[in-house]
C-alpha cells in the first residue's frame, strides 16, 4: 500500500443529475449553485469522478433539447473540473464536446455510440449496454442470452473505440436499461466474465428499481428510492469484489467506505485469519 491514509481501492463515480426529473435525485441539484455544492460535497466524501448529467434516462423520461442540456451541464462541469475528474453523462455529441471543452475528460455514454467524439477530443469513454430507449426499454425486454449479448455488444464497441484511437475505454452492462430483475441479477452474477475481457468495468446499480422490488416493505410495496442504500451497497460491493474498476453511485461516502474495505481485504490474502499484525488490529471500541 503506497499511502496508508489513502488505501488502494476501486474508483467511485458520484452521480450529479442537473435535471428536474431523474428517478432518484430529480430536482435536488437542478439549480446550478446547488449542483456545484453537491459536487464539492461528493469530492469531500471521496468521489474519484463526478458524473454530470443533464438528461434523465429513466424509463419514460422526456427528451431534452441540446440547448437546454448544454445550459444545464456546461457551467457545472466548468466549476467542478479544476477540482475533480468530471465525466459527462450524455448521448449527444454536441453536449459531450462542449463538456470536454469545459474540462470534462470522460464521456459516460449510455448509447454506446459516441466513441468518435472521444477519439477526436482525446477523452476517455464509457460504453454502456442498453436495449431500446428510455421511452420503451422497460416494456418487455427480451434476450436469448442476456450475458452473452451484453458482452458481445460491449466488446464490439470497445474494440471499435480502441481502433479509432480511444485510449481509455470502460464497459458497463447497463443495469436497469432494458432489463428485467432476472436480467439484472444474471448480469451481476456474470460480471467476472466482463472483467475477463480485459476492459475496465463500470457498474451502476445505485437506488435502481430492481433493488426496491427485491426489498419490499411489510405491505409488499417496493422499497422507495431513498430506502435502497443497503441494496446499493451490497451490489456495489459485489461488483467490486468481482473486479469492477468503478461503481457509479448517489451515496458516495458509504460507497467509498465499502470500496476501501474491499480494497484492503483484496490486498491482504490470508491476513484476515492471521489477526492482522500491523493492520491496526482491534481498537478500543472492540473488534
Ligand atoms: N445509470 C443511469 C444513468 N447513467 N451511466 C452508466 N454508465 N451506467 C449506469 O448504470 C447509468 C448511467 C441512471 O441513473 P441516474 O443518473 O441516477 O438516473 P436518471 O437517468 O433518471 O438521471
Amino acid at each position: 500500500m503506497d499511502d496508508p491514509a489513502r488505501p488502494a481501492r476501486a474508483l467511485v463515480m458520484g452521480v450529479l443529475n442537473v435535471t428536474p426529473d431523474s428517478f432518484s435525485d430529480g430536482g435536488e441539484w437542478f439549480e446550478q449553485d446547488q449542483a456545484v455544492l453537491r459536487g464539492h460535497q461528493m469530492i469531500l466524501e471521496g468521489a474519484d469522478v463526478v458524473d454530470v448529467g443533464g438528461e434523465s434516462t429513466r424509463p419514460g423520461a422526456a427528451p431534452v433539447p441540446v440547448a437546454e442540456e448544454l445550459r444545464r451541464v456546461v457551467p457545472v462541469v466548468e466549476a467542478l473540473a479544476p477540482h475533480v475528474r468530471v465525466s459527462v453523462d450524455t448521448t449527444k455529441a454536441e453536449v459531450a464536446e462542449a463538456a470536454l471543452a469545459a474540462g470534462a475528460t470522460l464521456i459516460n455514454d449510455v448509447s454506446a455510440t459516441l466513441w468518435p467524439v472521444a477519439a477526436r477530443c482525446g477523452a476517455g469513454w464509457v460504453a454502456m449496454h442498453r436495449q431500446g430507449t428510455p421511452a420503451t426499454m422497460q416494456q418487455a425486454p427480451v434476450y436469448d442470452d442476456v450475458v452473452a449479448e451484453v458482452r458481445t455488444l460491449l466488446t464490439d464497441r470497445a474494440d471499435r473505440a480502441a481502433a479509432a484511437g480511444v485510449r481509455e475505454v470502460w464497459i458497463d452492462p447497463g443495469i436497469g436499461f432494458g432489463k428485467t430483475v432476472a436480467h439484472n441479477l444474471e448480469l451481476l452474477a456474470a460480471l467476472d466474465g466482463l472483467v475477463a475481457t480485459g476492459r475496465p468495468v463500470l457498474v451502476g446499480t445505485s437506488r435502481k428499481s430492481f433493488l426496491g422490488l427485491l426489498a419490499p416493505g411489510p405491505d409488499g410495496a417496493p422499497a422507495p428510492v431513498h430506502d435502497r442504500l443497503a441494496g446499493s451497497l451490497a451490489t456495489a460491493t459485489w461488483a467490486l469484489q468481482q473486479g469492477a474498476g468503478m461503481v457509479r453511485v448517489h451515496d458516495v461516502a458509504p460507497t467509498v467506505q465499502a470500496a476501501t474495505l474491499v480494497g484492503l481485504v483484496a490486498a491482504r490474502p490470508g491476513e484476515a485469519t492471521r489477526g492482522g499484525a500491523g493492520s491496526g488490529g482491534g481498537t478500543e471500541e472492540g473488534t
